[in-house]
């Protein structure tokens, strides 16, 4: 199976070559290697460590950090600049994280310590209750050197949903690490009269707080899609995610292993997938080493009126 590496990330990204492809390498299974959620972005400068576009009303981001001094400092710091830079209507972050499975020096999972910079980041810009400001994201691993964080903020009122069947990310309990991971499971946000925009976060085989079947790719596969049946039901998208009315739809598929590629496919192409999907199958640790599979969806200018 070639691999290319390549960068899947929202196409924004790829306009400036400021950002060495190697900090986000996710080598692309199968599919677009560049997503084309904004194909339209233009870069508009830099602040601080973010270069920014800008796509329609949408500004984007995006910035890097080494994490030779530790994944909670580096996380601290990108975050503390995202917020100051995006602005209040933060709608959707991606997060792609060195090593995220690894032990870091102080025996935590670098994901953990990940958690632990973001969740101080966003408590020292929101204060204690910062939980109802959470914007939809995405977490996965990478073998680079330096955590990546890429933003989209909107001027527009963006609402934030969790999922009925998972406990909020931000609530999970504290075996998972010191302090929770700091997400909503999706944002939506009305662009027009009948219009709107949807971000469903990067999903998977958690229910409550648990993992369900724990290193079977098949069952976890299976799980996710009825999670994210129940929160496209819940956020007023529909069970189907807005299949029939979106233009199209693009969805990126984390694998921790490339050899469940085809497998996955096959499922994906009877119960989630329509012509127009905008689809990548990318190669990635997943932020709980049990977990083989994580999907997210986006999707622009969905219709709304009757
Ligand atoms: C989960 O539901 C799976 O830390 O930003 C999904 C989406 C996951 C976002 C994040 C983590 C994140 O907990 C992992």
């Amino acid at each position: 199976m070639a691999e290319a590496r390549t960068v899947p990330l929202p196409g924004f990204s790829l306009l400036h070559e400021g950002l060495p492809q190697a900090a986000t390498g996710v080598p692309v299974l199968c599919g677009e290697t560049i997503e084309q959620l904004f194909p339209q972005a233009r870069h508009l400068g830099r602040e601080g460590p973010f270069f920014l576009y800008q796509s329609g009303n949408y500004k984007l981001g995006c910035a890097s950090f080494p994490v030779a001094a530790g994944c909670t400092a580096a996380a601290l710091s990108l975050y503390t600049a995202l917020l100051k830079t995006a602005g209040p209507g933060l709608c959707r972050v991606w997060n792609y994280v060195p090593g995220i499975n690894d032990a870091s020096i102080d025996g935590r999972e670098q994901y953990q310590e990940f958690c632990l910079g973001r969740a101080q980041a966003f408590e020292n810009f929101h204060g204690l209750d910062f939980a109802a400001r959470l914007p939809a994201a995405s977490a996965v691993g990478t073998d680079g050197e330096e955590l990546v964080v890429m933003f989209a903020a909107h001027p527009g009122a963006a609402r934030h949903f969790e999922n009925p069947l998972q406990t909020p990310a931000y609530q999970y309990p504290s075996a998972y690490g010191p302090r929770p991971p700091s997400f909503a499971r999706a944002t939506l946000l009305n662009t027009g009269a009948d219009l709107c925009d949807a971000f469903i976060s990067g999903t998977a085989s958690i229910r409550g707080h648990l993992t369900i079947a724990p290193g079977n790719t098949a069952a976890q596969l299976l799980c996710t899609l009825e999670n994210m049946e129940a929160l496209g039901e819940h956020c007023g998208l529909g069970a189907a995610l807005a299949k029939d009315r979106a233009e199209s739809r693009h969805i990126k598929v984390y694998l921790r292993h490339a050899q469940d590629l085809n497998a996955v496919r096959a499922i994906l192409e009877k119960r989630l997938l329509i012509a127009s999907d905008h689809v990548s199958y990318l190669r990635a640790d997943i932020c709980r080493s049990d977990l083989n599979v994580e999907i997210e969806l986006s999707a622009l200018e969905i219709p709304t009126g009757p």
